[in-house]
Order: structure tokens, then C-alpha cells, then sequence
């Protein structure tokens, strides 16, 4: 069966439906709900992880669980995994386990969350719109595989699949990016801001994406624009 999936993966990329570009000012709309859409974002990092950041910013009027940024490997379906469970709270899991973050609920509007986490003391960084959450830790001396399957807008309990269309997104997202390092504070506030930022090799500037199903690439609204 997983040979079977894997083979289905090398197949679909052999297709070229990956597409790179440069997505600025654009989002995905999540239209379908519920729904088994999402989007395989590249690439997965050549080594393994030590530290990391995942930036992105979404907006939606789901209630129910949704994943945002799941991070999956053969050995390990949450290797990274950033979840909402639930309006006011978000999981962030790194190697299978979790930590939660209590956040404001939100009011309707877009809301940009940054996780950042470091194997060397465990240490969990949330931000949520350019503010730091109280730090929390998990998996101390974990380093994070590198052969993965990276998806948005699904929760993948596989690798590349095992969905629960009660857990997809639906809505839009935009401003994804992934780095192999811990960012500066001042580099978390300007990913919120939308401001230059650290080159990454999965980055919205220079998005290498794969749309598996129901979501389409619109222009960002303007009312919506928070700068
Ligand atoms: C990870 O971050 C720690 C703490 O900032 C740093 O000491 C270490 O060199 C980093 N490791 C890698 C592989 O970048
Ligand atoms: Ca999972």
C-alpha cells in the first residue's frame, strides 16, 4: 500500500504538475468543505532538521479541527505539524508529539502564525501577528527526518496521505515558508509584516507547488491587506 502511494507520488511528479512562482500578493483559496484538497509544497530539506521556523498566514471561518502545514515522513505522520483543534488554540508537533498554544480567538479576520523549535533545548517558539507566545519545549535532542511529503491543508496520518476531510482547511492561505533555522525575533516580525526575509528554500516568493484537487490561486484581496 505504501509503495503503492509512493509510486502514485513519483508518478504525479513525473507528470510536471509542479509548478515554481513567484506568489506574491496571490493565496490559495481552500474552496470545498470538507474536502480532500491540498497542496504538496517542495522542497524537503536535503539533511536533517536541527532547528526550524514554519511562517504562513490563513483566514477562514472554520469551528472544527483543521491542519494547516503538515510535514510527514515514512517513519513518522507529524514529524512537523502545525494543527488548529479549535478556535484559540493551535498544536504545534514536532516528531509525533505535541505542544499547545493558546491564542486569541479569531475575530474574523486573516491571523499569521510563525513556529519556530530548536533540538538543542527542546524549545517551542509561537508567534501570532508578529507577538510572541509564552516559549513551551518539546522533543529535546530530536532532529527532524528529511525525506518527507510536505501538505497544505491537510493532516496527512500517512505518507502523502491517510487524510481526514474533517480535518482540511477551508479558506485561503498565503505567505508560506519554511527555513532550516531558528529566525531572529526581528525576522518573526517581518514575516508578519510581509517585509524581506532570509532566503528559504520553500518560500512564497519562489513556491514550488503541486494543486491536488479543489483550490485555486487568486489575487490577495485588498481590503484584507493588513499593511
Ligand atoms: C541550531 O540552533 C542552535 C541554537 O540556536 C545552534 O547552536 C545550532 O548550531 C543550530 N544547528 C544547526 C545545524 O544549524
Ligand atoms: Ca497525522
Amino acid at each position: 500500500m505504501e509503495k503503492l502511494q509512493l509510486w502514485l507520488f513519483v508518478l504525479a511528479g513525473l507528470s510536471g504538475a509542479i509548478t515554481q512562482e513567484d506568489l506574491y500578493r496571490k493565496v490559495f483559496v481552500f474552496r470545498k468543505d470538507p474536502s480532500d484538497a491540498h497542496v504538496i509544497v517542495k522542497p524537503e530539506p536535503e539533511q536533517p532538521l536541527q532547528n526550524f521556523t514554519v511562517c504562513l498566514r490563513s483566514f477562514t471561518d472554520l469551528t472544527r479541527p483543521y491542519g494547516l502545514f503538515s510535514y510527514a515522513t515514512k517513519a513518522q505522520d507529524n514529524e512537523i505539524l502545525l494543527f488548529k483543534p479549535k478556535p484559540g488554540e493551535y498544536r504545534l508537533y514536532v516528531g509525533g508529539e505535541f505542544v499547545t498554544f493558546r491564542v486569541p480567538e479569531n475575530r474574523m479576520d486573516w491571523e499569521h502564525v510563525c513556529a519556530g523549535w530548536e533540538s538543542t533545548t527542546g524549545i517551542a517558539e509561537f508567534w501570532v501577528n508578529g507577538k510572541p507566545l509564552p516559549r513551551k519545549g518539546l522533543r529535546k535532542g530530536y532532529s527532524v527526518s528529511a525525506e518527507a511529503v510536505i501538505i497544505l491543508g491537510q493532516e496527512q496520518d500517512s505518507f502523502g496521505g491517510g487524510f481526514d476531510l474533517y480535518n482540511s482547511f477551508t479558506g485561503e492561505m498565503t505567505d508560506v515558508y519554511m527555513w532550516g533555522y531558528g529566525l531572529s525575533p526581528g525576522k518573526m516580525r517581518a514575516a508578519y509584516q510581509s517585509l524581506q526575509l532570509p532566503p528559504s528554500a520553500l518560500g512564497w516568493r519562489n513556491l514550488q507547488y503541486e494543486i491536488k484537487g479543489d483550490v485555486a490561486v487568486k489575487p490577495r484581496l485588498r481590503d484584507t491587506l493588513i499593511i
